[in-house]
């Protein structure tokens, strides 16, 4: 039987539902008959759009210590959705559902699994996400995925992007505290590197504790396409941001604390730090070659100061953010404790790794731009736009003039300034980060919001502003309020993401169900009339057509591990259901054509409502059921 003709079977209020459910149907395609069309920018600057239009970028926003993705219509600066990833999320039940606690504990090292599981638990319900950026091909972004770190609990995640779900958490080995990510750009991701930003002794089982002599720092190559740890390499100094070139040839990575300093003074003693700059070839002849040693699974080759694998370009102080220009030749080193960036020119990079040649030539720029430079974007027009923290604004300087008034002609590079309300770490730009830059917005993520806003208590919320760079005069237009803590952004033309609409049947996120209801001979878009049980496990399975679930009521026993497993058999946009089991703290989304499931110990006795927690019909309120729980015989 096909699940269509068992959801007429099934109908006990039939005629009520096939015109409600019509209705849906109809208003859905009305809506789409008049969906607005491509929209091109009404005027340079006008950011604002009229009720019904659509933005031309997504942007993919981290969140920090909510550990979660966000999608932005940008120049709109709407928040459109949110993605959790390494945080729990009450709506959606990730961290909750079968589907999602496969992802958040499949990647976790053994070790980890033992440590949680002593404390009752399957994974962590932290984390902070600094980090998302796309998968890459040839240059420029291709829509495939997103990839991001967690500082917090040394993770690495990837999000699909043709359902805007995650589905890959991997912690990362050896290293401690992954902050810097970036994919490789060309000829594909390909890796993604992601940089451990804390030393600790390789192998960190308490051996050893107070001597940070023996501390390492370990920058990782992970594979996009398979979340595997290709490689790492171990370093001096603590890696804070990352990027790589346009060749495929090197990565980048700042690093502080080159003193291996364990107190703020310590840290900050020196007049120069580095960028460290991993040769990927090189890299990759050691691993082949069986050098350096493996750990955890992983071969590490050891790249401190003096081995092959790398260089350290000496930069005045304390570095911070790591930008490749669209010119596909130059990358910004920010000073942070100086103000200056340092630029690097990729072509120089060759010699220092065959000729040996002063770390320091292939610096060709190092403008003085305003005090606390932390992170820089471009415009594709030669054009670079660097976040002062501690003065408040963004400065706008011309790459080729600083690289002529570093050797020696007397020209200015900086363009203008705008100030930023307040204290800016990250900005970005329209597909800034690739060979498409397009130069039309800027975005300052700003850690404070001080009087921008309403007063919202002690807490305040951050302030993201959009800013117009279509002319030499940057213009802020937009102040956003942000929860904790937007640390960084991308912007992708929105022809490159195509989302789904709804669910595909044979989604590999589901698969674990649909092998589980074949066994148990189940089509899980028929769902099964009774529960199916299996010594002290019972399975329920269930589907939903707004406005029912095709149980009205099943009955279990206490003591019973439960699996409720439920497919939405709508196919329409926007008919998502919800799951929530009363007084169990139990609730996940189910969004069209999508399986869900959750499993739970009934231990308590009675009746359980389970209700449609999504808005999705006339009949919403009704879309309910209930679970009896018979009592274990006393
Ligand atoms: Cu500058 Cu974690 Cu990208 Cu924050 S980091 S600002
Ligand atoms: Cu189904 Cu609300």
């Amino acid at each position: 039987m096909t699940g269509k003709a068992n959801k007429l079977r099934v109908t006990r209020r039939g005629l009520m539902r096939a015109t409600a459910s019509g209705a849906v149907a109809a208003a859905a395609t009305a809506a789409a008959g008049v969906a607005n069309p491509p929209r091109a920018h009404a005027a340079a600057g006008s950011h604002a759009l009229a009720p019904g239009q659509l933005d031309d970028y997504y942007g993919f926003w981290s969140s920090g210590q909510t550990g979660e993705l966000r999608i932005l219509g940008i120049p709109s600066m709407r928040e459109l959705m949110r993605v959790p990833v390494f945080n729990r999320c009450s709506a959606s039940g990730w961290g909750q559902t079968n589907e999602s606690l496969k992802v958040l504990t499949e990647g976790l090292l053994p070790e980890t699994k033992a440590f949680l599981a002593a404390r009752g638990r399957l994974t962590y319900d932290n984390g902070d996400l600094h980090h998302p950026h796309m998968s890459f091909t040839d240059g420029t972004y291709d829509g495939r995925y997103l990839f991001m770190n967690d500082k917090a609990n040394t993770r690495v995640a990837r999000v699909r992007c043709d359902i805007m779900k995650c589905d890959k958490v991997i912690e990362i080995p050896n290293a401690a505290d992954i902050h810097g990510l970036r994919p490789q750009k060309y000829p594909r991701t390909g890796y993604v590197f992601a940089n451990g930003e804390h030393e600790t002794p390789l192998v960190n089982d308490g051996k050893i504790l107070d001597s940070p002599e023996d501390y390492v720092n370990i920058f990782t190559a992970i594979d996009g396409d398979t979340m595997t740890v290709s490689w790492q390499v171990m370093v001096s100094g603590n890696l804070d941001n990352c990027d790589a070139d346009y060749q495929g040839k090197y990565a980048f990575a700042t690093s502080y604390n080159s003193e291996m300093g364990m107190t703020l003074a310590e840290m900050t003693e020196s007049e120069t730090d580095h960028c460290v700059i991993f040769d990927i070839k090189a890299i990759e002849a050691g691993v082949a070659a069986g050098d350096g040693q493996v750990l955890n699974g992983v071969r590490v080759l050891d790249g401190r100061k003096g081995s092959k694998y790398t260089r350290y370009v000496p930069i005045p102080n304390s570095p911070h953010g790591c930008n490749t220009a669209p010119d596909k030749r130059h990358v910004v080193i920010n000073g942070k404790l100086s103000p200056t960036v340092s630029v690097i020119d990729v072509t120089k990079v060759d010699a220092l790794f065959s000729e040996n040649a002063d770390p320091r030539s292939c610096i060709v720029a190092e403008p003085q731009l305003g005090l606390g430079p932390l992170h820089t974007a471009f415009d594709g027009k030669g054009g670079a736009f660097t976040t002062l923290f501690l003065d408040s604004q963004v400065v706008k300087w011309d790459l080729e003039k600083a690289v002529r008034a570093y050797a020696g002609e007397d020209v200015d590079p900086i363009i203008s300034k705008v100030d930023v309300q307040y204290q800016p770490g990250h900005n970005h730009t329209t597909m800034g980060e690739t060979a498409e830059a397009d130069g039309k917005w800027l975005v300052s993520m700003n850690k404070f919001s001080k009087d921008r806003f309403i007063n919202v208590g002690p807490l305040k919320p951050e302030n993201e502003q959009l800013i117009d760079i279509s002319s030499d005069e940057m213009k802020v237009v937009h102040d956003g309020a942000t929860f904790a803590e937007p640390h960084d952004c991308i912007i992708v033309r929105r022809d490159i993401v195509n989302p789904k609409t709804i669910w595909d049947r044979d989604d590999p996120i589901f698969s674990d169900a649909v092998r589980q209801a074949a066994a148990d001979g189940v089509d899980l878009e028929d769902g099964a009339e009774e529960p199916i049980r299996d010594g002290n496990k019972v399975r329920i399975y269930m589907y939903s057509v707004a406005p029912e679930f095709s149980m009205e009521k099943f009955t279990v026993r206490q003591g019973d591990e439960v699996t409720i497993y439920i497919t939405n058999l709508d196919d329409v946009d926007d008919v998502t259901h919800g799951f929530c089991l009363s007084n169990y703290g139990i609730a996940f989304e189910i969004a069209p054509q999508a399986t869900a499931s959750v499993t739970f110990t009934a231990d308590r006795p009675g009746v359980h409502w389970f209700y449609c927690q999504w808005f999705c019909h006339a009949l919403h309120m009704e879309m309910r059921g209930r679970m009896f729980v018979e009592p274990r015989a006393a």
